[in-house]
C-alpha cells in the first residue's frame, strides 16, 4: 500500500487535507475535506507540477501524460488529473470519497511531487462550451492547492 497526503490552504481562508492510497496496480482511492469554499460544485484536479512559488498559479495545466482533452472523470478522453467536482455544502465543508486509475503513485505516471487544486467555480467537464471547456472546464480561478507527497 502506497499512501500520500496534500495539505492545502490558501490566503483566502480555504483548507483541507487530501488523502490518497493505491494497492498494488489497482486504483488509487481519494479522500478529503475541504472547508471555507463557497457552497456549490467546485473543480477539483491534479495539477503537473509540485511547485507553489506563485502560489497555485505556478501549478502548472492540468496532469496529462498522454496528450488528452479535458474532461469528466468517467470520460475515455480526459485529463489524467481530471477528478470532476467536488460539492460543497451550505456550511462550506465538504467530504469526498473518489476511486480513480488515472492517478497512480508510483511508475511513470505517479501523481506524487505534483499538486491537487480546488477551484473557484465549477467545472463543467468539456461539455461547456467556453472556449476553455477542452483546457481547463472553465473552472475559474485557483482557490487552494496542495503539493501531494509520500505518506508513511
Ligand atoms: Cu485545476
Ligand atoms: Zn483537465
Amino acid at each position: 500500500m502506497v499512501k500520500a497526503v496534500a495539505v492545502l490552504s490558501s490566503s483566502e481562508g480555504v483548507s483541507g487535507t487530501v488523502f490518497f492510497t493505491q494497492e498494488g496496480d489497482g486504483p488509487t482511492t481519494v479522500t478529503g475535506n475541504l472547508s471555507g469554499l463557497k457552497p456549490g460544485f467546485h473543480g477539483f484536479h491534479v495539477h503537473a507540477l509540485g511547485d507553489t512559488t506563485n502560489g497555485c498559479m505556478s501549478t502548472g495545466p492540468h496532469f496529462n501524460p498522454v496528450g488528452k482533452e479535458h474532461g469528466a472523470p468517467d470520460d475515455e478522453n480526459r485529463h489524467a488529473g481530471d477528478l470532476g467536482n467536488v460539492t460543497v455544502g451550505d456550511d462550506g465543508c465538504v467530504s469526498f470519497s473518489i476511486i480513480d486509475k488515472q492517478i497512480p503513485l508510483t511508475g511513470p505516471h505517479s501523481i506524487i511531487g505534483r499538486a491537487v487544486v480546488v477551484h473557484a467555480d465549477p467545472d463543467d467537464l468539456g461539455k461547456g462550451g467556453h472556449e476553455l471547456s477542452k483546457t481547463t472546464g472553465n473552472a475559474g480561478g485557483r482557490v487552494a492547492c496542495g503539493i501531494i507527497g509520500l505518506q508513511g
